[in-house]
């Protein structure tokens, strides 16, 4: 089953990233969950896609609500989407519980294999219990003697102390230099070893940065 879902979910750029068996009482009401992301691929085809060129606002929530939802259609799931809240599918919970995300030191999530850089575009929700693989269960921020996410906020806007000052992050992005988070992602995410390996397009990037700012 979880060949069939990936061989489904390839040709729209996603990837599975996490699979669980949730609690009798977790909202999803699954027996499974499967954690969707988009993989090295996911930019081209979105590019391709009529929400980024209808000039309308959430453009990668509404593909990822259009074609997760017709995914599901197709196996037989329910949906679950990060966006759309209050309230918010609990998406950081499900995400450790799969065994493959970990709380950082600054608490954001930690993959491990997009590493910081990992973001979901919805989950497949299943009434049956599909057979899962052990998951690693060990965090990529264990074995990171250097922990560059520590210090690698220009105005140390995230800290293990305060949390995250949403304030401060965005004021920066407004000056001159905080053009490099905008092009080239936030540098907390991006310094993190195992998000090294995630390229991604200047365009993709300013696309989630300026949806942050609130500009799209
Ligand atoms: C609301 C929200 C935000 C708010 C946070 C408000 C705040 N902290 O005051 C804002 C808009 C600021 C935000 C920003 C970002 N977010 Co956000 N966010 C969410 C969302 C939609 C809901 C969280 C929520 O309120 N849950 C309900 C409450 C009760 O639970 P909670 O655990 O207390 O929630 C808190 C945390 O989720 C935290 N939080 C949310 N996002 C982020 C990002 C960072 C960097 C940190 C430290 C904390 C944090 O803030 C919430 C409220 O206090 C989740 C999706 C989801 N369904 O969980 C994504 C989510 C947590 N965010 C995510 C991402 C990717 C981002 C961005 C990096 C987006 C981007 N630019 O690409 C930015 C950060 C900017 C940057 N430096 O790059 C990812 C997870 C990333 C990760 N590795 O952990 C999620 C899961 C979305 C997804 N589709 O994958 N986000």
């Amino acid at each position: 089953m979880l060949d069939e879902i990936t061989k489904t979910i390839a040709p729209h750029g996603l990837v599975i990233s996490g699979a669980l068996h949730p609690d009798a009482n977790d909202i999803s009401n699954a027996k499974t969950l499967i954690l969707l992301s988009p993989r090295e691929t996911f930019w081209d085809i979105f590019k391709n896609a009529p929400e980024y060129t209808d000039n309308t606002p959430n453009p990668i929530d509404r593909w990822s609500k259009r074609v997760i939802s017709d995914i599901a259609m197709h196996l037989n799931a329910r949906t679950q989407f990060p966006f759309g809240g209050p309230p918010y599918a609990p998406f950081l919970d499900w995400a450790k519980q799969s065994g493959r995300a970990f709380s950082s030191p600054l608490g954001m999530l930690a993959h491990d294999t997009y590493g910081m850089m990992i973001s979901y575009r919805g989950a497949l929700a299943f009434d049956h219990k599909i057979a899962l693989p052990a998951s690693p269960s060990t965090s990529p921020c264990e074995t990171c003697a250097a922990k560059p996410c520590l210090s690698a906020c220009p105005v140390n806007a995230i800290t293990p102390e305060h949390g995250y000052d949403v304030a401060t992050c965005h004021a920066h992005l407004d000056t001159p230099q905080g053009e490099t988070c905008m092009t080239q992602a936030c540098r907390i995410r991006t310094s993190c070893p195992v998000s090294v390996a995630v390229k991604r397009e200047t365009a993709h990037n300013m696309l989630h940065m300026r949806a942050f700012k609130g500009e799209t």
